[in-house]
């Protein structure tokens, strides 16, 4: 069931602290980390807790906690110090998603191109 933790789900792991993580942030529905390849000098995810897929199927089942996420997004960029950044949720495969666990990467602390790849 949606919002269930995943066993096969490694940012379930990380929600609960069975797999390592250099969290930044956390609040009682997300939690924001470190990732662990950066592509930028800030590169934070920001996760739910609960298991969603992907950011449509969180927004769809808790709209609450998609704005949760998206305030933290904000909150990491401005304790990290980027005046401009950009908020990420690649969703689907095709959009470069790999991990199916809903989350929104904050990358800021360079120049960024417009449009990605
Ligand atoms: P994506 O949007 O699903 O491609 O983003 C997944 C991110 O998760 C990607 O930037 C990875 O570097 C990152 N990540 C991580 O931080 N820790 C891990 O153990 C794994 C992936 I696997």
């Amino acid at each position: 069931m949606a919002g269930e933790a995943r066993s096969d789900c490694l940012f379930c792991k990380i929600a609960v602290g069975e797999v390592p993580a250099t969290v930044v942030r956390e609040t009682e529905t997300t939690i924001a980390f470190r990732d662990i390849n950066p592509q930028a000098p800030t590169h934070v995810l920001v996760i739910p807790k609960a298991h969603h897929p992907d950011a449509a199927a969180l927004a769809a089942a808790e709209p609450q906690i998609a704005a949760d996420v998206l305030r933290e997004a904000q909150a990491v960029a401005a304790e990290e110090g980027a005046e401009s950044y950009r908020i990420v949720f690649n969703t689907g495969a095709g959009a470069g998603q790999t991990v199916f666990h809903a989350h929104a990467h904050v990358l800021g602390g360079r120049g960024l191109q417009w449009p990605p790849g």
